[in-house]
């Protein structure tokens, strides 16, 4: 039986590291709630992973959260036969035959050309130097958007992230994230457009519907779907490949195991997407009265899915604080006989649908920065710092190499 314990998320301790709080949170059966904003905040395995499952538990919130910015309905606020759609027609534009043709040499190109001005200088901010620039130029290849300005696109998809993940915004933090979300709008509402007239061998233009007439989308909704994966394949994508390599090189002849045999570099993912998962809470609204571990939670109240503590609890990851690349291997098993996995990439039916993609992503730039930076040490690593809420990651990632 769980018992009820008071958090509030502005806490400054939580937002240094949630860490001990998850801690906590497992050790003494806890659910947080925070009354003020009618709020709790789950992070038990069995009880997250039974609430992304169910249906009672509705992605509303994101009308709120997420809506404003995105110009329309994001694919996790749909059900039904046109969630199955949609959903069903970018898995087909994510699928593996067109990442070996398509995506992986121009996923190389850009992890290379970024690389390419700080082989020479033996040093290489991770984060600030390479991973922002990463995540944006690999999305937009995606989608087939222009490049030339994406330092602006970056900006500017920081500003709409910042809307959905920040939970202290104020009035003029708002209206800059709207703004942004705007310019974005009218960047892509054009293409949108054009796709539609002139029918290209792209992402839009399958979106457009010329192969699947009958799904119909309207320009708002495929503009609202483009700023959509522009933000799910870009916000965890070079955080997840910094804390990799911060936890590699924190682990005793991790590094050297990994770069000896790239087998590996899938085990280090998944383990780095548990112990550091990039998103950290997935926002549910309870649709009806309910009982979580035994505690009541009334209709209409909010529930944060907390996946990084869940991936934390020591039932199903024994000494779940540690970085392990073998724990994969050795799964707790759940009922169905099959292998508990971390909860990184949410659950049920609006699961990641870049889940698949994102891994053959990070591990084709894992590969060519292990051929490239030799001997990489981490600099100051008592200055390592991870900030974030809802999305967390490193704030820079300071390596010396060969
Ligand atoms: C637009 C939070 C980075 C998603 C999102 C609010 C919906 C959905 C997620 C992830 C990651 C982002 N939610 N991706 O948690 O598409």
């Amino acid at each position: 039986m769980s018992k009820l314990a008071s958090l509030s998320i502005y806490d400054s301790n939580f937002f240094t590291s949630p860490y001990p709080f998850y801690e906590a949170l497992h050790q003494q059966d806890l659910i947080y709630v925070d009354e003020a904003n009618q709020s709790y905040f789950v992070g038990k395995y069995d009880d997250v992973d039974a609430i992304l499952k169910s249906p009672v538990f509705t992605t509303k919130p994101l009308m709120v959260r997420a809506e404003p910015v995105m110009g329309d309905r994001v694919l996790a606020q749909m059900e039904g036969e046109e969630h199955a759609a949609k959903r069903k027609l970018v898995m087909r534009g994510l699928a593996k035959d067109y990442f070996v043709n398509q995506y992986e040499p121009m996923i190389q190109q850009i992890t290379h050309d970024l690389l390419v001005p700080f082989l020479s200088r033996g040093k290489i901010d991770l984060v600030n130097d390479f991973g922002r620039d990463y995540a944006v130029l690999v999305t937009l290849g995606i989608l087939g958007l222009p490049t030339e300005n994406y330092r602006d696109i970056a900006d500017w998809h920081k500003g709409v992230a910042e809307f959905i993940t920040h939970f202290d915004q104020t009035e003029q933090q708002k209206a800059h994230s709207l703004d942004c979300s705007k310019q974005l709008i009218s960047l892509i509402t054009p293409l949108v457009e054009s796709r539609r007239q002139r029918p290209q061998n792209d992402f839009i233009s399958m979106l457009c519907g010329n192969a699947e007439p009958a799904l119909n989308m309207s320009t708002s909704e495929i503009t609202a779907l483009c700023l959509n994966i522009l933000l799910a394949a870009t916000e965890p994508a070079d955080k997840t490949l910094a804390m990799m390599i911060k936890h590699l090189l924190s682990e005793p002849g991790a590094l050297d195991e990994v770069v000896n045999d790239r087998r590996l570099i899938r085990d280090a993912l998944e383990e780095t997407l548990r112990l550091t998962s990039p998103v950290q809470l997935i926002p549910r609204e309870v649709s009806e009265d309910v009982c979580i571990s035994g505690n009541p939670i009334p209709k209409g109240a909010y529930i944060y899915c907390m996946i990084g503590a869940a991936n934390r609890d020591p039932n199903v990851f024994p000494q779940p604080e540690k970085f392990r690349l073998e724990r994969r291997k050795n799964a707790v098993q759940g009922d169905a006989g099959k292998k508990k996995r971390h909860l990184a990439f949410g659950g049920g039916m609006h699961m990641c649908l870049g889940a698949a993609f994102s891994l053959l992503q990070l591990e084709a730039t894992a590969n060519i920065i292990f051929d490239s930076l030799r001997d990489m040490r981490m600099e100051h690593p008592e200055t390592y710092q991870e900030t974030g809420l809802y999305t967390r990651g490193p704030e820079r990632l300071a390596l010396s190499f060969k």
